[in-house]
């Protein structure tokens, strides 16, 4: 059995999503899957952050966003909640059998209170101040972990606009890959806060729009996130702005709009 780093058995009980949960990512762009970290790897995972906080100080008043990035091979506690957990099999279930690209880097996101987000407006990562040369930094799905509770709103929850996974791809679509050096700005729903527990965690489709999210609550915000590629991603990274199931094979026949890059009517 896997362990988290401290010796200690975690879980490895195959957990399967259900069609209704797939149906969920395809339409939306997100889900959140409860129960994946069992307790004493959440304790670590936070004690691991009280550590890196303590090494590190937030500066006295601070309110809003800290991230804080480690290479995984320097976080092993931070790796275990992919690695010692269901998460990636419950990520392959999505993007296909090992075909996980493991990743090299986690991100910590904490927000101090009392912060309200003033952009009314999403981004996706890995475009703006690219030089038309260079390629953009895409993904495949993050993968969050709640670390603090986030189940009601205003907690520190990510925003999300649902679907628009689906509105920048017919962007990129349009007007090309190559367009992708700053946000795109797509025709927005209405936006949603990404709610879960302690222990609960989320994947959430590389082209949905989201942004780091208010937190009125008395508790600085955590949460991990993982960056997710499926093996071979990299230089296809045009393919995968214009069809945003490019990345996901076993759910592209849930799909009405997955196509091969280019093609602008359904398969
Ligand atoms: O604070 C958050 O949870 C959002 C983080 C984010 O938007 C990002 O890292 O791209």
């Amino acid at each position: 059995m896997p362990n988290n780093g401290d010796g200690q058995a975690v879980s490895s009980a195959k957990r399967l999503l259900t069609r209704a949960q797939l149906g969920e990512f395809v339409e939306r762009g997100y889900i959140v899957i409860p129960d994946v970290v069992p307790p004493d790897l959440l304790a670590a995972a936070n004690g691991l952050v009280d550590a890196l906080v303590s090494a590190r100080p937030t500066p006295a008043g601070h309110v809003g966003t800290r991230y804080l990035f480690q290479e995984l091979e320097d976080a092993p506690v931070l790796a275990a909640l992919l690695q010692d957990t269901a998460a990636v099999q419950l990520a392959e279930q999505l993007i296909g059998p090992d075909a996980l690209e493991f990743p090299d880097t986690v991100q910590t996101a904490l927000t101090y209170p009392p912060f309200v987000d003033a952009r009314e407006k999403p981004h996706i990562d890995g475009g703006k101040g690219r030089k038309p040369d260079d390629p953009p930094w895409t993904f495949t799905m993050l993968a969050g972990f709640f670390l603090t509770d986030q189940s009601s709103d205003d907690a520190g929850n990510l925003f999300v606009w649902p679907g628009t996974h689906e509105a920048h791809a017919q962007l990129f679509r349009e007007r090309g890959p190559d367009a992708f050096t700053t946000y795109p700005t797509v025709d927005l729903p209405e936006r949603e806060q990404v709610r879960g527990r302690p222990g609960d965690m989320f994947f959430k489709h590389y082209l949905l729009g989201h942004n780091g999210g208010n937190n009125t609550s008395d508790t600085v915000r955590r949460t991990v996130y993982f960056r997710l590629r499926r093996k071979g991603h990299g230089p296809t990274w045009r393919a995968v702005l214009q069809d945003p199931w490019h990345d996901f094979p076993p759910l592209r026949e849930l799909t009405s709009s997955s196509r091969p890059a280019g093609q602008t009517s359904p398969r």
